[in-house]
């Protein structure tokens, strides 16, 4: 018999994206819904594990996935009959149509038939709405459509609580793209999932070390005790945030919001990609948080500094609910990069340069990536495949006081178990710089190049002041890897008596 999980990964949802910086308790095990509702999730509960947040929303309109239909023998799928000559679109892309639609006009059709009414109330089309008409300036009320109502009739009572708007539930609905939709918004992490701990950790040690050790081989490393010193570690919590923040907006996905109504937001969301405070200009906006945090001694060679303002964005503050994250993509412009974890706690999962991540779909040229919508929905489907992996990923989960190098090229996705508070710089030091220089003179620069207006002009503004700066370095550099490339490809010692005593055994035959 199918399980829920093979169901869910035949209808895998992708998202794609610009392979750019985005730039996202008392746990109660209990079961989706009760057996007779919805047989396939209570064995899949007992046979894989999944639990639901102790904070879960109920699947408030009774969508069940597909596989339960054809364990109901006699049961029609309300989805088709209500859809008139529509039911032979995709789910996805009856979304697609709806999202044309605005507020009232989604309402009004959320009147035709019980099937536009599950269609109609889908969270994400109200989430757009309000992103894009009420910009960064909305009060979440609890849910999306309520948020949105709320926004534009301030008078309507029945809105005015979280959670106010009366749900009805659908009877024999199935449709494996909604269910999995709230599925991964109300999914606990499996244990299982965060296990695997095989970083390198270091404590103290040199700087000589580290680029000898880590960045000259680029490897990622976990460096622990290197922000003892930061002010940051003892006064950044969200109600220092707030008061010294005030009124001044930062960029969450689409919008500029206040960190008070950032936080109203997310103490208050269940969905699958929560919105992700990301900002990179915060230290021109507050300089207090700029001066209260200092580049660890071992990133402090950054030669994109000696473009002064016209440096691509290089640092983000990084705020978050627990389950918002970034999902897999490469550091922009081929920068390294370091991770610092300031309140809460990281998962993270890296692959190597050269190993595409399961269920990851990089375009040819790399502009863009197709990966599972959430990351949630990566871990569901996905992360099983790397067991047998012989290149397995790095894993860690980055606490409080910790950071992570992320070398450059590498595969990285991040989830946060917690409230989490961060600050991540992109960099270029010697040891990247010539793959740096190498990204940014690509044929496709004008899509590949991030974070800097002039896309284009960039890799010759960096390399002629990087050649101002430092004459003849460059050459030097490429002299280094040309000898470093050759002594990879030449046979050893050993290796080339071998081959010449197997040359000599098969001459003798
Ligand atoms: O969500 C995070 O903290 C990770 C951010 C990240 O992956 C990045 O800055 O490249």
């Amino acid at each position: 018999m199918l399980s829920l999980r093979s169901l869910l990964s035949q209808s895998i949802r992708k998202k794609k994206k610009k392979n750019n910086k985005i730039k996202h308790r008392n746990k109660l095990r209990r079961k989706c819904t009760s057996k007779k509702q919805n047989p396939i999730e209570e064995e899949e509960e007992i046979e894989e594990g999944f639990s639901l947040k102790s904070s879960s929303r109920s699947n408030s309109h009774g969508v069940q996935p597909l596989g339960n239909l054809y364990l109901n023998p006699g049961s029609v799928n309300s989805r088709n009959t209500g859809l008139g000559n529509l039911q032979i679109l995709s789910d996805e892309l009856l979304l697609d149509i709806l999202a044309l639609l605005g507020g009232t006009h989604l309402g009004i059709l959320a009147t035709v038939s019980k099937s536009f009414y599950v269609f109609a109330n889908h969270e994400p089309l109200w989430r757009n709405l309000v992103l894009e008409n009420l910009k960064g300036g909305f009060l979440f009320n609890g849910s999306w459509k309520s948020t949105y109502i709320f926004g534009f009739y301030k008078s309507f009572d029945d809105v005015k609580d979280d959670f106010g708007l009366s749900c009805l539930r659908v009877r024999d609905f199935y449709s494996d793209y909604l269910f999995q939709s709230w599925l991964c918004a109300n999914l606990e992490l499996k244990p299982e999932w965060l296990e695997r701990d095989n970083i390198v950790r270091r404590r103290g040690i040199s700087v000589e070390d580290f680029v000898s050790g880590f960045e000259e081989s680029n490897k990622p490393v976990l460096l622990e005790g290197c922000l003892d010193n930061w002010p940051a570690i003892e006064n950044w919590d969200r109600d220092y945030l707030v008061k010294l923040c005030g009124d001044l907006r930062f960029s969450v996905g689409p919008v500029e919001m206040k960190l008070e109504d950032y936080f109203r937001y997310s103490d208050r969301v269940r969905e699958e990609r929560p919105l992700y405070l990301f900002d990179p200009k915060f230290a021109e906006k507050v300089p207090r948080l700029g001066s209260e945090y200092e580049v660890p001694v071992y990133f402090r060679e950054d030669l994109f500094g000696l473009l002064g303002n016209e440096r691509p964005d290089y640092r983000w503050i990084i705020v978050g609910p627990a389950g918002s994250g970034s999902s897999f993509h490469i550091d922009p412009n081929s920068t390294s990069a370091w991770n610092a974890v300031i309140k809460g706690s990281k998962k993270w999962v890296l692959f190597p340069p050269d190993v595409v991540p399961p269920g990851v779909h990089p375009s040819p040229d790399g502009a863009e990536v197709a990966c599972p919508v959430s990351i949630i929905e990566w871990f569901m489907n996905f992360y099983g495949a790397t067991k047998t992996w012989k290149k397995k990923p790095i894993e860690c989960i980055c606490k409080a006081g910790e950071v992570i190098f992320v070398p450059n090229g590498w595969w990285h996705l991040v989830i946060n178990l917690e409230e989490s508070i961060a600050i991540t710089q992109n960099y270029v030091s010697r040891r990247n710089l010539l793959n740096v220089l190498d990204f940014l003179q690509r044929p496709n620069a004008s899509e590949l190049v991030s974070g800097t207006r002039d896309r284009v002009n960039l890799y010759e503004k960096f390399k002629n002041t990087f050649e101002a700066f430092f004459p003849g370095t460059i050459d030097q550099l490429v002299k280094k890897a040309e000898e470093k490339k050759a002594k990879e490809k030449a046979p050893s010692f050993w290796d080339s008596v071998l081959d010449s005593n197997a040359g000599a055994f098969k001459f003798s035959l």
